[in-house]
């Protein structure tokens, strides 16, 4: 086992994956920006290393300096938490190359999951079901048209090098395809200095359902059962929950078994995600994320399995500590993102923390990096924490997440614990009757018209 690991991230993430080598008899050593100071992943590290001024770019992204840290510091391996380097194929083969182990998939998975293309090709050649779609780029107006008249209207188009939802064109007839193809194009192009895309068949209201397996180096491959994200704005997950109030046991173990049977098949190793659309009883991978996810603690809560712990096992060449048998899924488990940003506009709001609060109690886990007197930067993204509860079944699971949410304080910064409260508060979450277009409806639906 690892003695010593850096830890290439900030924020919650940096804290909990500290939290699982402190409990592993691991050092850990933080690295941090300018702007990071005095952030509480470097107060609880047992070493740390500013890697660069406050832009994420010359600090969180700047690999040499990274590497040079893990050298000086004697750290035998890097996780990259999530985000930032974790799905960088070059970063995993540089830190293998500087004779540091990366706690992460091999650069090969990394680098086939993050082309679209090439990874849905992967997964349906390896049995996983698919959304009907191209089978490859469309690079012509005519390649566009004669795949949509196969699939049939409405279809989507996508960035192969794009995913979590950048620079897709719903197309719902021929006049709209040559459009929606070549701005999809210019976009992609723009955005990825990639323009090839492809094309889907349009699911109108599906929900979005992810599979978590867990693979080591010696063949063994799990799945730690489902967690529903489809609660999403502009396609930022905002309350996520497992197990999906629409999937049984039986349900449940098939998709398992199509997923474990397809991860051993492509010989993946580590942690990952399997990114499915639901709609009518029916799985349709769309892509597979090769990193911790930040809404693993549902997963967690239900299957007492420290994810965390895992994939530091896996990396020093361990054995799984469970087996798919041991595997059990108890109760129901809700996370809330936690953002500093207006409830209603999610305009950020950095700036001093005057007050917090955290609320306890059974069943119930904050994952945060903030503290009173911390000042929240401007420079990174807007999570300041995620509340998990855990209760016996999903109307437990709500009343316990409603009475969290009253007992938590933020002062000084706006935060969308409001919007949490609303939606715990509100009928079709308590029933889980809700798609992925249900939060952005919502939030249309329930808008202040003089506020804008
Ligand atoms: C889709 C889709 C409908 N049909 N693909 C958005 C993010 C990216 N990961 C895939 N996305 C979608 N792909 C087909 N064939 C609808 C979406 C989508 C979405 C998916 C999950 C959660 C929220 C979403 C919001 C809008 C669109």
């Amino acid at each position: 086992m690892f003695d010593k690991i850096l830890i290439a991230n900030r924020g919650e993430i940096a804290l909990r994956v500290h939290r699982a080598c402190k409990e592993m008899g691991i050092h850990t050593v933080a690295i941090h920006s300018e702007a990071d100071r005095n952030a509480m992943h470097v107060r609880l590290a047992d070493e740390s290393v500013c890697v660069g001024p406050a832009s994420a770019a010359k600090s969180y992204l700047n690999i040499p300096a990274i590497i040079t840290a893990a050298k000086i510091t004697g750290a035998q391996a890097i996780h990259p938490g999530y985000g930032f380097l974790s799905e960088n194929a070059k970063f995993a083969e540089i830190v293998e190359k500087s004779g540091i182990t990366f706690i992460g998939p091999k650069p090969e998975h990394i680098r086939m999951m993050g082309d679209k293309i090439t990874a849905k090709e992967a997964i349906l050649t390896a049995g996983i079901p698919v959304v009907p779609g191209s089978d490859g780029a469309v690079s012509t107006v005519e390649d566009a048209k004669a795949a949509a008249k196969r699939i049939g209207y409405p279809v989507l188009i996508k960035a192969t090098a794009g995913g979590g939802g950048r620079g897709m064109k719903v197309a719902r007839n021929a006049e709209e395809l040559e459009v929606a193809w070549s701005t999809a194009r210019t976009e992609a192009k723009t955005a990825f200095g990639n323009e090839a895309v492809y094309m889907e068949k349009y699911l109108e209201k599906p929900r979005h359902i992810e599979i978590q397996v867990v693979a080591d180096s010696q063949g063994n491959v799990i799945h730690l059962g489902e967690r529903d994200c489809s609660l999403q704005r502009r396609h930022q997950k905002v309350f996520e929950e497992a197990p999906s109030p629409v999937i049984d046991a039986a349900a449940r173990a098939a998709i398992g078994k199509t997923v474990t049977t397809a991860i051993k098949k492509l010989g993946y190793l580590g942690v990952g995600t399997i990114e499915f659309l639901y709609e009518g009883g029916e799985f349709y991978f769309i892509e597979m994320n090769t990193r911790l996810q930040v809404e693993h603690p549902v997963t967690e809560m239900i299957t007492r399995v420290d994810l965390v712990q895992e994939q530091i096992r896996i990396a020093a060449g361990k054995e799984l500590s469970l087996k798919q048998k041991d595997v059990v899924i108890e109760g129901h488990a809700i996370e809330c993102r936690i953002n500093a940003e207006n409830p209603e506009t999610f305009t950020p709001s950095p700036g001093l923390i005057s007050d917090f609060h955290a609320p306890g109690g059974l069943g119930v886990r904050l994952d945060s990096a903030v503290y009173s007197g911390y000042r929240v930067p401007p420079h990174y993204d807007s999570l300041i924490g995620k509340l998990i509860v855990h209760a016996p079944t999903r109307a437990e699971a709500i009343a316990r997440l409603r009475r969290a949410l009253g007992e938590m304080v933020v002062g000084g910064v706006e935060t969308t614990l409001p919007l949490h409260m609303r939606l715990v508060d509100n009928k079709d979450i308590q029933k889980g009757d809700y798609d992925i277009h249900w939060l952005e409806n919502f939030l249309k639906s329930t808008k202040d018209p003089k506020k804008g």
